[in-house]
């Protein structure tokens, strides 16, 4: 019988010729037993394709038990197909996978968005406490004692029970003012030398008979108002001289404190209830030259503290008002047409304190006052808003100029019993 190819014994040499591209007619000279060069040829054309695909170094096993060159050919075909199948499948599942991983991203992001202050790991400086520093701050006191209404009467009832005041109830909250012009700055602001204070008596310290109502309800007529009043003045101001050392009133009279029914403009100061009643107290401290007084014979004065300028009036000169801009727009209005005037002169200021609107307001450039009176039956017929009683103090800096407001509040419902 003819050997078939597969089992010739020199079946790898034949292979290993045939793929190093010898003929089939050179090989089948060399091959014993023979094999004709037809059946080699029509072998290697049906077997040449797979057999090329075969790694060499497959073909060189010597395991005589090792696969015959078709069978490894084949398998080495079904393990490409495999593979292929097998790459195919990868690249759906990287592609799906892919997907996946993009729309875990945008999860993220909007999980980031979301829950963005619980996720942020703080990172927080370490921020040392200041020390103090070596020199010491200092700073003149700044008391306004305006509209304080004295003698005036407000009937709890007639306000719906939001205040009441009469001669015992100004005594107390009077008191209140002068101590808490103390314990404020010592208390709430430790670390300051304070030089001095400066008093701004800025009018309306009496309410006086110029409406024939307060006439009929006052605790007393306006010169027994002056006289009674003249004693907790004194006591307050000794306070303070005593722990400040310096004091320095600026006075201005007010609107109600005129004498006339209505407001004048020549002798508007030296026909005053209030200028009356600054002089009687200056007299007091006749003598006492840490005690200094400015009470001009104009409604308007200046004090100069570490270079501040600070213009003291009553307020009534600014018109206007009502709506809600409120009482700012016309007494911004007046301060610029004010400080128009005082440039023109040389003599400009840094802040305007005024009282007149029972508001108390600590703007740029100006100072509003509150009142001591505090919200009146006048108040409620007009439906103004509520304010309670309190008078402005603040802090003049080298550095900063007018600055820490510290507003006294100076009712006590309790103690007050009302
Ligand atoms: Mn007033």
């Amino acid at each position: 019988m003819k050997p078939v190819v597969p089992t010739h014994p020199q079946f790898t040499a034949i292979v290993k010729r045939l793929r190093e591209g010898d003929s089939p007619a050179a090989i089948c000279k060399d091959l014993n037993p023979p094999v004709s060069k037809n059946t080699l040829e029509s072998w290697w054309k049906r077997h040449s394709k797979t057999i090329l695909a075969v790694p060499s170094e497959l073909l060189d096993v010597k395991d005589p038990e090792a696969p015959v060159v078709e069978d490894l050919a084949s398998e080495v075909l079904d393990e490409r197909r495999r593979r292929e199948n097998a790459e195919r499948k990868l690249k759906v599942v990287e592609a799906q996978l892919h997907e996946v991983e993009r729309e875990l991203s945008e999860l993220a992001d909007l999980s980031d968005l979301l829950g963005g202050a619980n996720d942020r790991q703080p990172s927080v400086p370490d921020w040392l406490m200041p020390g103090r520093k070596a020199e010491e701050h200092v700073a003149t006191v700044n008391l306004v004692l305006s509209d304080l209404h004295l003698d005036e009467v407000v009937k709890k009832e007639a306000v719906r029970g939001v205040n009441a005041y009469n001669r015992r109830i100004a005594e107390q909250r009077l008191q209140r003012t002068f101590e808490k012009a103390i314990c404020l700055p010592r208390d709430y602001m430790a670390g300051v030398k304070y030089e001095g204070i400066v008093i701004h008596m800025a009018g309306d310290t009496f309410s006086g008979d110029i409406h024939e109502e307060l006439a009929r309800t006052n605790e007393a007529t306006p010169l027994e108002s002056v006289l009674y009043w003249i004693d907790p003045f004194v006591a307050g101001i000794r306070m303070l001289h005593e722990y400040y050392g310096k004091v320095h009133i600026v006075s201005v009279p007010g609107n109600h404190d005129r004498t006339y029914r209505k407001p004048v403009a020549k002798g508007r100061v030296e026909t005053s209830l209030h200028h009356l009643f600054t002089k009687l107290i200056q007299r007091e401290f006749k003598g006492i030259d840490t005690i200094t007084w400015d009470v001009p014979l104009s409604p308007d004065a200046m004090t100069i503290q570490y270079g501040t300028k600070i213009m003291t009036t009553h307020g009534d000169q600014f018109k206007g008002g009502g709506g809600i801009g409120g009482i700012l727009i016309p007494i911004l209005r007046g301060d610029a047409k004010k400080r128009q005037r005082q440039q023109a002169v040389g003599d400009p200021y840094d802040l305007m304190v005024i009282g007149h609107f029972h508001q108390y307001i600590a703007g740029p450039g100006v100072l509003i006052n509150g009142s001591m009176k505090g919200y009146d039956e006048y108040a409620f017929q007009n439906n103004f808003g509520y304010e309670a009683p309190q008078q402005a103090l603040f802090l003049v800096t080298p550095e900063h100029g007018p600055s820490f407001h510290l507003p006294i509040q100076c009712a006590n419902k309790k103690l007050e019993r009302w």
